[in-house]
């Protein structure tokens, strides 16, 4: 069998740091088979927006703004387009892989439109969350040849063994295949064991991808992958229709958890490749984990001297698990807090929690001193000012027991496969601005709202943190800055300047 040469895509935008799990997944497949893989990274080329992710949120009065962003986050002066001919003259992939988020789609098309014109003879493979929720619209774009749907290991593993030995491979497992009359719809059956496949290989990524900011300073960090899927159900989330995916197509959970032998084998790994100063647990709801596994990643975490943050759900705040978090380095974690209505919560977002339990465990927080950012969503379906008010209601209150707490808000984006997209398509609620490549960090709502609502929202989102962390005295200053008009803009500034004192 021949090596192959496989170029990877990471279609990225607006500088949003982070190590992708599923690409660099494939990656290290496809090197254990003796392949060569690239990868080609837009994140840090000049594309729809001047403003980064960590900008726009410290604009936004979220988290703090980064000092050395330049330095760490710089953008290519290059064009990305010459750049991925360049480098595919000089590599000359067999086959190209596109990682697809619904957000990316847009940039995806402009890259593999490119590369199809110019390289015949390349074949173009898509996979990801966005291809596995939507096939039907991936491939129907003559400029993709190929979508894999759900985990990609083995299937890319089996497509590129069948091309490197000249055998043929349209029924290949998990992959949907054009050719010039038919499409193969292969199912996926295969759903990984996370103790059997390689570890991620981050060597190929653009080391300014490693840095994320913390409190206001950028730290090398290195995610480490605990567990794949999630066991909830969120009406907002693409989690419970892939769940639904695997259930139907493999006949197993698609939430499983890496042993904690494992974990720590692959934590060793990655320090030892990449000398991180702060680790990142990948996981939909890191402490989901039984008490079995808890007491063994205390017992493991001891030696390791790193200061770590994962994301977790407030059903999971228990003081005597986050005190001994803490004792071993925990030094941040994230939370969706997402509505502050439990009525809403429940019946909209599918999400079931009290507010009384997200009070006590913002106790919890303080008790122990450890700081967590808050996330909320606004601009939901069915939803109105006082709703969101809710919202800002609750996180007072959570940041006045704990003003550690970074609060996080961001607009609803209605994402094909999502319960709540459906609904909104039922509702006749999503607007003809809805376009594949829209929605990531915008202020602008892809629902059918009034021109009045919309910018109602526009102006919540950034008066949302002065709602939430200034005295209610403010509330009609607040309120003026929440207008598009000079006006707004200079009370903003103001109350901003006051917030910074406070
Ligand atoms: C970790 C994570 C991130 C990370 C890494 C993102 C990444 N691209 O890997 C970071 C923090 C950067 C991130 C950012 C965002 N994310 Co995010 N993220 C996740 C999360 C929680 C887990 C993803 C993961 O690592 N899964 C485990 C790995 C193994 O699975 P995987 O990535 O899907 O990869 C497998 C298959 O998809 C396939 N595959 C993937 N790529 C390829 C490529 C080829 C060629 C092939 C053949 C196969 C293949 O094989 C892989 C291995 O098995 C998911 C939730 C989820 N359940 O998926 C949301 C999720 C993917 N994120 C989402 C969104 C919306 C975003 C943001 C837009 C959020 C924002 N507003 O800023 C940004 C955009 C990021 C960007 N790069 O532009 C949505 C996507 C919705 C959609 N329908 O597309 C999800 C599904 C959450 C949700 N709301 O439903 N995210
Ligand atoms: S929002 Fe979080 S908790 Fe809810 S289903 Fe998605 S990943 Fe799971």
């Amino acid at each position: 069998m021949d090596r192959l040469r496989v170029l990877l895509i990471y279609p990225s935008k607006f500088r949003v740091t982070g190590l992708p799990i599923g690409l660099t997944s494939i990656s290290a497949v496809l090197k254990q088979e003796g392949h060569e893989v690239k990868i080609f990274d837009t994140t840090f080329y000049e594309l729809d927006s001047q403003v980064s992710e960590p900008q726009l949120r410290a604009d936004m009065l979220m988290s703090k703004r980064i000092t050395d962003e330049d330095k760490w986050l710089y953008k290519n002066n290059s064009d990305m387009k010459e750049d991925l001919i360049s480098l595919i003259h000089d590599f000359k992939p067999r086959v190209v892989g596109i990682s697809i988020l619904e957000p990316n789609y847009g940039i995806s098309l402009l890259l593999s439109r490119l590369i199809k014109s110019t390289f015949k003879d390349i074949l173009i493979v898509a996979g990801g969350v966005f291809p596995t929720l939507s096939p039907e619209v991936v491939i129907s774009e003559d400029s993709i040849d190929i979508v894999c749907l759900g985990e990609g290991e083995t299937s890319v593993k089996e497509l590129c063994n069948k091309i490197a030995g000249n055998e043929p491979y349209i029924h290949v497992d998990g992959l949907w295949i054009k050719d010039k009359t038919n499409i193969y719809r292969n199912k996926n059956t295969c759903l990984h064991n996370l103790n059997e496949l390689p570890f991620p290989d981050f060597s190929d990524l653009d080391e300014r991808l490693f840095y994320k900011p913390m409190q206001g300073k950028l730290f090398k960090m290195v995610n480490i992958e605990t567990s794949r899927g999630c066991p909830y159900i969120c009406s907002y989330c693409a989690a419970p229709k892939l769940k639904m995916f695997y259930r139907e197509n493999t006949d197993s959970s698609y939430y499983r958890e890496m042993k904690m032998e494992k974990v720590f084998e692959q934590i060793h790994y990655q320090i030892d490749r990449h000398s991180p100063e702060f680790l990142y647990f990948s996981s939909e709801t890191f402490l989901a984990m039984d008490d079995r596994d808890f007491a063994a990643f205390i017992h493991g975490y001891k030696a390791i001297r790193l200061p770590f943050w994962f994301q977790t759900r407030f059903e999971t705040i228990i003081e005597e698990r986050l005190q001994a978090l803490k004792d071993v380095g925990m030094y941040w974690l994230t939370i969706g807090v997402e509505h502050g209505n439990e009525e809403f919560r429940r019946k909209v977002l599918k999400r079931h929690y009290s507010n009384e339990s997200m009070v006590k465990a913002a106790h919890i927080l303080k008790k122990i001193g450890i700081g967590a950012s808050l996330n909320n969503i606004i601009g939901f379906p069915f939803e109105n000012r006082d709703l969101i008010f809710d919202t800002i209601r609750l996180n007072k209150q959570l940041w006045q027991i704990n003003n550690k707490l970074e609060i996080n808000v961001f607009l609803f984006t209605p994402y094909r496969g999502c319960e709540l997209y459906d609904i909104c398509k039922e509702n006749n609620l999503l607007s003809d601005r809805l376009e594949f490549g829209t929605g990531v960090l915008s202020d602008e709502s892809l629902l059918n709202f009034s021109d009045e609502y919309r910018q109602e929202l526009k102006g919540l989102l950034k008066a949302f943190n002065m709602y939430v962390k200034l005295p209610e005295q403010l509330y009609p200053d607040i309120k003026i800055a929440e207008n598009p008009d000079a006006e707004g803009a200079a009370m903003r500034e103001a109350l901003a300047k006051q917030l910074q004192s406070h």
